[in-house]
């Protein structure tokens, strides 16, 4: 790499894509790290963007591996290809001490990271990904030991922290934040990377043609794009060819959008691998299940659906811009019971802690959903930069804007902004618990 070099201070930053795919014939070592946080739930979450570079840089004759510090070494597995990453409690940073829940280190401990490094050979170029914003202390530790171990290497990262808070991402010790896009045309993960993979993932379309006011898809793919299909079947046959693969995640966040055109002719394909189970865990768009729509998603051995209510009151309406009415949330209950989806099945996310809702508001979205025999999941509001929801916080809480930790969806509602305290927030699950175990 003469172009980019390690040790750089302040470090680069825009967009290093045309650079990077132009290498050819180098080692690229690629790293997921470790995540620290109060919890973390394997809802099929791997590095996507990551392998997708990874494979593609291969693709151009370059010779790559990976280092997942958050998967590599589970600690149990669970259903549908899942996994329980160990952990270990960890203390507190300062914006998290008043928090009265244990803080734990996901992934690999210290000496495990350390280890799989020792027994690297030395690559050329380093990429790290990044995802949650709050997540952030997980890729300085993993920067601060690959420098340590490879103090001449250049370092890259990259990933939705590294968009989203470049500013902050400048002080990660990389070499290069990529700030940009990054214009992969094949989302083909490199999946062979791990010793065993157990699930595939898919992203049949950009973006979303929604503009929810707390959300940053827009921001992420301004434009919303469907994929083709014939290249979404052959990154997803690609997937399904190892021998433990019987699951797929997508990662689509308006999977329904423009559906006669895109969900069907894709349920069509996806009919083609009758012994696979399909999982929507990003929640599905309500006012587009029909009875069509429930039928394709039956007959295609969809399993995991996570439905998008949100939820009734008035705020979560104007911060949806009115994407779901009761109406269509009901019908899309009855068309997908209709199908033969069980209750236990209908998980709906309800969200938590905007600015203005009350915990009434809440308590009668839950009770509404139950009513309905559905489950409900409540889905606490986290602050992105970038959005408008985003601003609208930062008036209330100036540190939003310099701490991401204080993004984090367990702690921003209870204990930044305080809208609600904690003994409602424990209140309002306790009810949506005891109701969805009534419901199953
Ligand atoms: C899939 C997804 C999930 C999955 C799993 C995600 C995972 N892997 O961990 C699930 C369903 C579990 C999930 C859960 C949640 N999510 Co989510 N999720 C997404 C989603 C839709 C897609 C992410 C993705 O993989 N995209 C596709 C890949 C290809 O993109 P990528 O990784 O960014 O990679 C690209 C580039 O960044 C680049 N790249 C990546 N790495 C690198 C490295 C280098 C060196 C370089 C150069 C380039 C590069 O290459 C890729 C191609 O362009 C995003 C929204 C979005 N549109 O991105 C929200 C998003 C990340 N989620 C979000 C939120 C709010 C949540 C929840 C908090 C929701 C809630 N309230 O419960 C939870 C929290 C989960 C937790 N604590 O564990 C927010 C971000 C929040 C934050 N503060 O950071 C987002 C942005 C959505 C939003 N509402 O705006 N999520
Ligand atoms: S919350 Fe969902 S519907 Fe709204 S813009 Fe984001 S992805 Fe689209």
């Amino acid at each position: 790499m003469t172009v980019l070099k390690a040790g750089v201070v302040p470090p680069m930053r825009g967009d290093c894509s045309s650079l990077l795919l132009a290498l050819r014939g180098i080692s690229v070592l690629g790293v997921n790290p470790p995540v620290f946080d109060f919890a973390f739930f394997d809802l099929w979450a791997r590095p996507f963007g990551l392998l997708c570079l990874l494979q593609a840089l291969r693709e151009r004759g370059n010779d790559v591996s990976l280092l997942d510090g958050l998967h590599e070494v589970p600690e149990k597995d669970r259903s549908f290809g899942r996994s329980v990453p160990q952990s270990r409690i960890i203390e507190k940073p300062e914006p998290y001490r008043g928090v009265p829940r244990h803080y734990r280190h996901f992934g690999l401990s210290e000496e495990a990271f350390c280890r799989r490094l020792e027994e690297m050979d030395r690559p050329d170029l380093i990429l790290v990904t990044s995802a949650m914003t709050y997540w952030y202390p997980g890729v300085f530790w993993s920067i601060e030991r690959l420098r340590f171990r490879f103090p001449d290497v250049p370092i890259l990262l990259g990933g939705l922290y590294a968009r989203l808070c470049p500013d902050h991402a400048s002080r990660s010790g990389a070499d290069f934040i990529q700030t940009e896009a990054f214009p992969l045309t094949s989302f083909h993960p490199a999946l062979d990377l791990y010793e065993r993979p157990r699930f595939g993932l898919a992203l049949t379309s950009l973006g979303c043609p929604g503009r929810c006011s707390y959300c940053a898809s827009s921001l992420l793919w301004p434009r919303w794009g469907l994929r083709s299909l014939e290249a979404v079947v052959t990154e997803i046959r690609a997937q399904l060819a190892f021998p433990e693969v019987h699951d797929l995640a997508f990662y689509d966040d308006a999977l329904l959008a423009d559906k006669e055109r895109h969900f069907y002719p894709l349920c069509r394909e996806l009919r083609r691998f009758p012994d696979v189970a399909f999982h929507a865990p990003n929640g599905l768009h309500v006012c587009q299940i029909d009875d069509r729509c429930a039928r394709m998603l039956r007959d295609s051995s969809f399993r995991t659906l996570r439905l998008s209510f949100e939820g009734r009151d008035v705020t979560v309406a104007a911060a949806s811009r009115g994407k779901v009415h009761p109406g269509q949330f009901e019908r899309a209950l009855e068309c997908l019971r209709k199908v033969g989806y069980e209750d236990d099945d209908l998980e709906t996310y309800l969200l938590v802690g905007l600015p203005g809702q009350s915990v009434d508001d809440i308590a009668r979205s839950i009770d509404y959903v139950l009513s309905l025999g559905a489950k409900v999941r409540l889905a606490e509001f986290s602050p992105i930069p970038g959005t408008p929801l985003f601003d609208e916080s930062c008036r209330l809480v100036p540190a939003l804007a310099e701490e991401p930790l204080l993004h984090n969806n367990s702690v921003y509602v209870p204990f930044v902004a305080s809208d609600l305290s904690a003994g409602e927030m424990q209140e309002l699950k306790d009810r949506a618990r005891r109701g969805s175990r009534k419901a199953v």
